[in-house]
């Protein structure tokens, strides 16, 4: 009998002896289910072997530093793209490119993924994703799923968390800097918070062929701590939009100090504004980035006061609403794009902020204050007309109907379904959720606790995320899955849209390293700068040259190149006892740098299990002590050795090097 008709059975009689159709709940929040309504779940969630999941989900890992991808419907976690830290996994932080790239640090704090935009959809290039800890910014290439660029410290910036917020065609990801500290001096006390600190947002430009980031300039904002931050879309386009806390310019006790005003504010800004006041020289320079004044510069910057401490804002798909849940209120605000910029033409400005900003009049911009329920944090959208609001405090999704609506209309009646979620959900996301076009299927729900939801690991719970199908009138929860730590945001994208490579095409390789051959290989040694350098051969199933030699003390770079041609044909680099494992892909070429320190021998093998003769792709460094003479080398510093014979052509089908 089938495993699955053995559950099916199972199932049915513990239905029986439940007497009442539904199953026991066994954990906490467990929600009473029939057996009908068990398998429909299964149904919608499982792909079965041999199967592709539909969807991408790229997730962050928060202070993990990496980006997590899992398949949805089955949730299943298929990779880790690791950003902000050293992965042995993939090699990431050992060469010589991706340490450079990490720099100093060897943490991130990875919050908000962001894919690049076409038109308001996502066009499948570039995934960019912020560092709240390290004031950075990175780009993943969609086209290998690899981190490419990281771009920061941005100056001016600490805790850069109202980040990375893509442009409806990726001119910019826009980031705004969560705590303020002082401009122009590098140290001022803190008893001068309110006055000498300031805040920025930063508009950092995206090169529309590489997706190049560099710092375009920069607005000086009022010492609020920015929190989230949203782009707009269709009429709000040319605009972006960041809730803040703390506008009560506290410092300290922050828990209930900066709750204390009614109200907080959300930065309403033209970026295009920005944009033209930096090429109009309407600016100063700090740090050595052009910064606007908004005051002096009107136009670039306005606030909208919205209920107690916000935290997310979000833009519907047809760019016409911005909302914005206040966690210390149970509502959302809606407010009114057209009665924003109408409020802007008519000068209705409820007062100006000390640092001269102006204020809108809330009762001429909002539509609707919706009672969503307790502790909403973030909204997303399905296409169809409603929003989805996570609450933190309740523990729970709530679905809403977006504007137009009708006079006089009963806000609660706005709620039309709840779905209640294991625990304590933080973002929320649904298929295509920031662009113009959701596709209103799946919404995965990111919470923060899971309690007794999984078999005991100890103390260090996973999270838990949930997916729930939001095609029909109701929500509907299939699966739960459990991730690293720690999921915020993510994006969820249809498989159609991202098309990676399986192998990097040798006729496209710009290394100058790279050898293809044998033949190829190459190890020189400048005595006078008692610096090796080789170009590493390696094949199914060994790297030439198998044995190299090297005097103790010697600074070694090798520049190793997969000469596969075939997908999944990775092979790695490990060197014993020097803290050093390269993972290089088919068609890849990768320098490792290191110094011979220690006279002896440590040999080198293949990381990665590639063919049936994995075990025997080895060979020596050989380190020979300080004063005795090496062996391997001629008269020019070139070493010599026994070489294998060319391969011949390797039968790679060239066709499945764009995928599928
Ligand atoms: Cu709500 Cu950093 Cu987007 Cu986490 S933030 S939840
Ligand atoms: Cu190459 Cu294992």
């Amino acid at each position: 009998m089938h495993r699955t008709t053995m559950a099916w059975l199972a199932l049915g009689s513990a239905a029986i002896l439940g007497g009442c159709g539904e199953r026991t709940p066994q954990v906490p929040g467990q929600q009473a289910m029939t057996t009908g309504d068990v398998q429909k779940a299964a149904l919608a969630s499982y792909v079965k072997p041999g199967d592709l999941d539909e969807y991408y989900l790229f997730y962050s890992g928060g202070h993990s530093g990496q980006v997590f991808v899992a398949g949805v419907p089955s949730m299943r976690h298929i990779a880790t793209i690791p950003v902000f830290a050293p992965y042995p996994g993939t090699g990431y932080g050992f060469d010589e490119a991706t340490r450079k790239m990490l720099g100093e640090f060897t943490w991130g704090d990875v919050h908000h993924p962001a894919l690049s935009k076409t038109n308001g959809d996502y066009d499948g290039r570039w995934l960019f994703v912020n560092d709240n800890a390290n004031n950075r910014i990175a780009r993943i290439d969609l086209r290998d799923l690899k981190t490419k660029q990281i771009l920061g410290p941005v100056p001016n910036t600490m805790g850069n968390h109202g980040s990375s917020m893509v442009t409806n065609n990726s001119e910019y990801a826009l980031v705004a800097s969560r705590f303020s500290v002082p401009i122009g001096e590098k140290y001022v006390p803190l008893d001068q918070y309110s006055t000498k600190y300031k805040g920025a947002v930063t508009g950092i430009r995206i090169d529309p062929n590489t997706g190049n980031m560099s710092v375009g300039w920069q607005i000086m904002t009022p010492p609020f701590d920015w929190d989230l931050g949203a782009t707009g879309k269709g009429p709000s386009t040319e605009w972006a939009f960041w809730t803040s806390y703390n506008s009560e310019r506290a410092t300290g006790k922050l828990e209930s100090a900066a709750s204390q005003r009614d109200k907080d504010y959300v930065a309403v800004v033209n970026w295009k504004a920005a944009e033209a006041a930096t090429k109009a020289g309407k600016t100063f320079t700090s740090e050595g980035i052009p910064m606007i004044d908004p005051a002096k510069v009107p136009g670039v910057m306005y606030l909208l006061p919205c209920g107690k401490s916000p935290h997310g804002v979000d833009v519907d798909p047809s760019g016409q609403y911005v909302i914005c849940s206040g966690k210390l209120q149970p509502t959302s605000t809606v407010f009114s794009f057209a009665k924003i910029l109408e409020a802007i033409k008519n000068k209705d400005f409820e007062h100006e902020t000390e640092d001269g900003i102006h204020v809108l009049e809330y009762d001429e911009i909002v539509l609707m204050e919706v009672p969503v329920g307790l502790g909403p944090l973030h909204t997303q959208f399905d296409g169809k007309g409603y929003a989805y609001t996570s609450l933190y405090v309740e523990s729970a999704i709530a679905k809403w109907k977006l504007p137009p609506y009708e006079a006089g209309v009963d806000p609660k009646s706005l709620v039309v379904d709840k779905m209640p979620v294991q625990f304590n959900v933080g973002h929320l996301v649904t298929s295509h959720g920031d662009t113009e076009h959701p596709r209103g299927d799946y919404l995965v729900s990111m919470n923060k606790m899971s309690k007794g939801r999984h078999l005991n690991v100890g103390p260090s719970i996973p999270e838990s995320s949930q997916l729930i199908e939001i095609n029909g009138q109701k929500m509907v929860m299939t699966y739960e899955a459990f991730t690293e730590p720690e999921p915020h945001f993510a994006q969820l994208v249809h498989r159609d849209i991202i098309k990676p490579i399986e192998f990097y095409p040798k006729d496209e390789s710009k290394n100058p390293n790279a050898v293809w051959t044998p033949a190829g290989a190459k190890v020189v040694r400048n005595a006078a700068r008692k610096t090796v350098e080789g170009k590493v051969y390696a094949i199914r199933s060994y790297f030439e040259p198998g044995r190299i030699e090297v005097q103790e003390g010697d600074t070694v770079i090798l520049h190793i190149t997969n000469a596969e041609q075939q997908r999944d044909e990775i092979h790695g680099f490990g060197l014993t006892a020097h803290n050093l494992n390269a993972v290089i892909d088919p068609g890849e070429t990768k320098t490792v740098r290191f110094v011979a320190r220690t006279a002896g021998v440590f040999p080198y093998y293949c990381t990665n299990f590639c063919s049936a003769l994995h075990q025997e792709m080895q060979g020596y460094l050989e380190v020979v002590p300080r004063g005795r003479p090496l062996l391997a080398y001629n008269a020019k510093g070139e070493m010599t050795w026994e070489r294998r014979p060319t391969p011949p052509v390797a039968s790679a089908d060239a066709s499945h090097g764009n995928g599928h």
